[in-house]
């Protein structure tokens, strides 16, 4: 699976991705074993100049082609469980990687939770508009880049500025993102892959619930 997403072959890691399920290995397993390891390495030749853009493009294209067939059975356990949440999710402005976010979304629908993902390059007011417009409890924000990661705090800034942040809880993630980074913007947390993004939502649902608890005293 590995190798598959060095080599950019979607067609070997969709035949693979098939192969585990039938063998029965749990699909957030070869995700996180198998294909999302890949990745690592492709971001390491790539940072070594041993690999190119159209070699990250092309091992994109295989992780898509892996989650392709993984998705559906990563999602199937959402529709037996109560609805969690409400979070909205999106990929920072200037930044186009998806891959993360899109998995992070997975897993929490995954667990329950009614997931909004507005893409890729999105603004802090956009961010905030839908937050508002769904009522939502959390916002889940993505950066790839270094570059893209100060637009993280363009977010958290977006839901004070629309008076939003005392309702809605902020959680952040990304390959440059730390717990540090977090709470330095005023972030509610940090999560470093998808399973703990959906552990921390957990977290953040009861922070919240205990909040109105109080409140309303
Ligand atoms: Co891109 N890229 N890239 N890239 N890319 C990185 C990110 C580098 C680290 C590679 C490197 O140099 N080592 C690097 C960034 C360096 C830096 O800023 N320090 C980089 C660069 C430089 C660039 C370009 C600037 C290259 C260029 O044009 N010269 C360019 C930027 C384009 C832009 O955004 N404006 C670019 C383009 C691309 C693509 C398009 C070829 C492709 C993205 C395709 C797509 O998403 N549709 C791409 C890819 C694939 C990567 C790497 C190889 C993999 C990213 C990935 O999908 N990882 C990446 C190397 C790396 O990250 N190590 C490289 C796998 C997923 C599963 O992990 O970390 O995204 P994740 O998400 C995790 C986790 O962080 C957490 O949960 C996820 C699931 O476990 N999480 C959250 C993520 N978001 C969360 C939000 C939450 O609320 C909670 C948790």
């Amino acid at each position: 699976m590995r190798q598959s997403i060095v080599d950019g072959a979607p067609e070997i890691a969709s035949s693979l991705a098939q192969e585990a399920l039938a063998a029965g290995l749990a699909p957030i397993d070869a995700v996180n074993n198998g294909y999302v390891p890949g990745m690592h390495e492709v971001g390491e030749q790539f940072a070594r100049g041993q690999m190119f853009l159209p070699d990250m493009m092309a091992s994109a294209e295989a992780m898509r082609a892996a989650m392709a067939v993984l998705d559906p059975e990563l999602r199937k356990l959402g529709t037996e469980r109560p609805m969690a949440g409400v979070v909205v999710l999106g990929t920072t402005k200037g930044d186009i990687h998806e891959i993360g976010k899109i998995l992070v979304g997975t897993m929490l629908t995954a667990h329950g939770f009614q997931v909004h993902d507005l893409g890729v390059d999105v603004t802090g007011e956009r961010f905030a508009a839908k937050a508002r417009e769904l009522k939502a409890d959390i916002v889940g924000v993505s950066a790839l880049l270094t570059t893209t990661m100060r637009n993280q705090k363009g977010v958290v800034e977006a839901l004070q500025k629309e008076g939003l942040r005392g309702q809605v809880k902020v959680m952040v993630g990304g390959a440059p993102v730390t717990r540090r980074w977090a709470e330095e913007i005023g972030a509610d947390g940090y999560a470093k892959d998808a399973v703990s993004a959906v552990a921390l939502a957990q977290e953040l649902m009861q922070q919240k619930l205990q909040e109105t608890d109080v409140n309303s005293m």
